[in-house]
């Protein structure tokens, strides 16, 4: 049997994750578990609540989008997701880290804050969802699945207006990495996965698709990942909190 990467639909260090495999050509199937609910099955199987999650070939058992990816590169060494000179390599580590620490829950936070306030948006991240969820039944479930990942993500209106006023900052270092050849080399690398993925899921927000997609930032996430379902109107974020990004 191949290995077998278990998702949620839409999740960002997933899509991390199978960008990697498709990049190292490692032959693998995709196994989806509903949103919310996926956390006491990952636990169950993995040991952690989150997903992703990695069963390989003979059974050895990955979780977290870092550590998979760094067991991927000794499985299949090449194409290499790490540089091999030392400072570069480092370079590629640190931003990886921040991507996975930092940035990874601001995208979290904002989508279901936005998804509350809008969420007739909640199907279009089902578009391609290989879920066997009959249409008829989604939306019986949609309340509860966003009040569970409010609680699990632990979002305030508050924390969701500073992460807006950070992301500027964000984007700035992100472009920074670019500018140094951290980022955006010829061939694609952990960190360019770990954070293009979140920024990709930051961009089915009307209100940041704009911003994002005019930085070199943007370029980068478009390139590494085209196509993403989703799409939430904008206005749903308040303008109050987008000020910065527009400014
Ligand atoms: N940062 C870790 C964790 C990923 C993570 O938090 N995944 C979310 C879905 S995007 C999750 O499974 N959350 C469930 C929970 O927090 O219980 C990684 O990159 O693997």
């Amino acid at each position: 049997m191949p290995a077998t990467l278990f998702v949620v639909h839409g999740s960002h260090p997933c899509a991390t994750v199978q960008r990697a495999l498709e990049l190292k050509g490692i032959e693998h199937r995709v196994a989806e578990l509903p949103p919310a609910m996926h956390a006491p099955v990952a636990k169950l199987l993995f040991g952690r609540r989150t997903v992703p999650g990695l069963r390989l070939e003979d059974g050895e058992r990955l979780t977290g989008s870092r550590a998979i990816l760094r067991r991927l590169d000794e499985l299949v060494p090449s194409p290499a997701l790490l540089p091999e000179d030392e400072a570069a390599r480092e370079r590629v580590l640190a931003a990886e880290a921040w991507g996975d620490d930092v940035l990874q829950p601001v995208a979290r936070r904002v989508l279901w804050y936005a998804l509350d306030r809008a969420p007739t948006a909640i199907p279009t991240f089902q578009e391609h969802s290989a879920l066997p969820l009959p249409a008829a039944v989604r939306p019986l479930l949609t309340p509860a699945i966003v009040a569970l990942e409010h609680r699990l993500n632990r979002i305030t209106p508050a924390g969701v207006r500073s992460d807006l006023l950070d992301l500027p900052r964000h984007l700035d270092r992100i472009d920074g990495w670019l500018q140094d050849g951290t980022l955006g080399g010829p061939q694609q690398n952990a960190a360019d996965l770990q954070i293009a993925a979140t920024l990709r899921l930051l961009m089915t927000m009307e209100d940041l698709d704009g911003p994002i997609r005019a930085r070199p930032a943007g370029t980068l996430t478009l390139r590494v990942f085209p196509e993403w379902d989703g799409r939430v109107p904008a206005g749903t974020l308040p303008a109050d909190w987008l000020r910065a990004l527009q400014g």
